[in-house]
């Protein structure tokens, strides 16, 4: 009988072991976080997201992992966005053009020459309009963290050099699933190909599409010149990234751990927006070097541009609201004095 009492004793105790060593080996396990990107690991997104993952590791001690997925692996931007609001993904970096369907407030940023420079964007995006339309997100069931950039876009083709507005005829042009750009590149002539980016090269490369419109660094980090002989320094409109946590998931963690995505996205996004501009400076060197055609659109054809734009911008000011459109008009107009 002791025998028996005194086994069932020390198995009692290496079973409470096991579970200790256990408990501490789980305690120690970081939590992971999938963050998702649609850009490669070489571009300006892909370096960014990898500052982002380390600050995350470094703020947390370790406790907290980020593994970065990038070239949409993980789906498109409207693909990661909803595998967000379900939960089936904590985080991702995408276009704010794409999150128009979630939230209307986003076309703001898709209003056609916006912006005159990044220190426009900066204040505006990281003051309190900017803090206005990401707070719109959280009913939705995403967080949006920072903006990062991804820059003022131009305009590329494989049939002919775009130097004026009449030159958009006839050019089948792939744009971002949004209907501001739909109709932007309607009304200024071209016939509008609405394609995920994920889709993009491919529809270039098969001449399923003639054109496109992007960020220098993404026409260079994208190979787009492979394909496209024409590049139109237009900067259209300057595009933002939004960093985007799961609403599901940002709310089942402790106070420190919002703290330190909060931190690490900051860090993330002062590192993104200064990698970004330095490489914008010489892509274009870069994109005249691999041979394609550059053409600097004139103010007076950016002009005839902006006219023929004019009641795009007054449908997006009914979009998204009256007052955070003549807020975001009076404060433009303030910086501008
Ligand atoms: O994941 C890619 C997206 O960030 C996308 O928005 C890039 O500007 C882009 C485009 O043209 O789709």
């Amino acid at each position: 009988m002791k025998m028996i009492r005194r086994s069932l004793i020390v198995g009692a105790v290496g079973i409470g072991l096991l579970t200790s060593g256990l408990a501490q080996a789980q305690d120690i396990k970081p939590r992971l976080i999938r963050f998702g990107y649609g850009l490669n690991e070489q571009s300006n997104q892909g370096r960014a997201a990898k500052v982002l993952a380390d600050e995350v590791e470094k703020l947390s001690g370790g406790k907290m992992k980020l593994r970065t997925v990038g070239a949409a692996a993980l789906g498109s931007d409207v693909q990661m966005q909803q595998a967000l609001i379900g939960g089936a993904q904590e985080m991702m970096v995408g276009s704010t053009a794409t999150l128009v369907g979630i939230t209307k407030e986003m076309a703001l940023w898709d209003t056609p020459f916006l912006f005159n420079n990044t220190q426009e964007a900066d204040a505006i995006l990281d003051g309190p309009i900017g803090d206005k339309v990401r707070a719109k997100l959280e009913e939705k069931g995403l967080v949006g963290l920072v903006y990062w950039e991804n820059g003022f876009r131009n305009l590329t083709n494989s049939k002919k050099t775009v130097a004026k507005l009449e030159d958009l005829n006839g050019i089948k042009l792939r744009v971002m699933q949004n209907p501001v750009f739909l109709d932007t590149f309607k009304s200024l002539g071209a016939n509008a190909v609405p394609l995920p980016f994920s889709e993009l090269f491919s529809a270039l490369e098969t001449r399923a599409v003639d054109g496109q419109e992007n960020p220098f660094n993404t026409i260079l980090s994208s190979r787009f010149y492979e394909t496209q002989k024409y590049l139109t320094v237009s900067n259209h409109v300057y595009s933002p990234w939004i960093v985007l946590v799961s609403k599901k998931f940002w709310d089942g963690l402790s106070k420190d751990e919002k703290d330190v995505l909060i931190k690490a996205g900051k860090t993330s996004r002062d590192f993104e927006r200064k990698d970004t501009r330095a490489e914008a400076a010489k892509a274009l060197e870069d994109l005249k070097s691999k041979g394609m055609e550059v053409t600097v659109l004139r103010a007076t054809e950016a002009g005839r541009m902006r006219e023929k734009l004019t009641t795009i911008n007054a449908a997006i000011a009914v979009n998204v609201g009256m007052d955070l459109w003549s807020e975001t008009q009076a404060e433009l107009a303030r910086m501008r004095k």
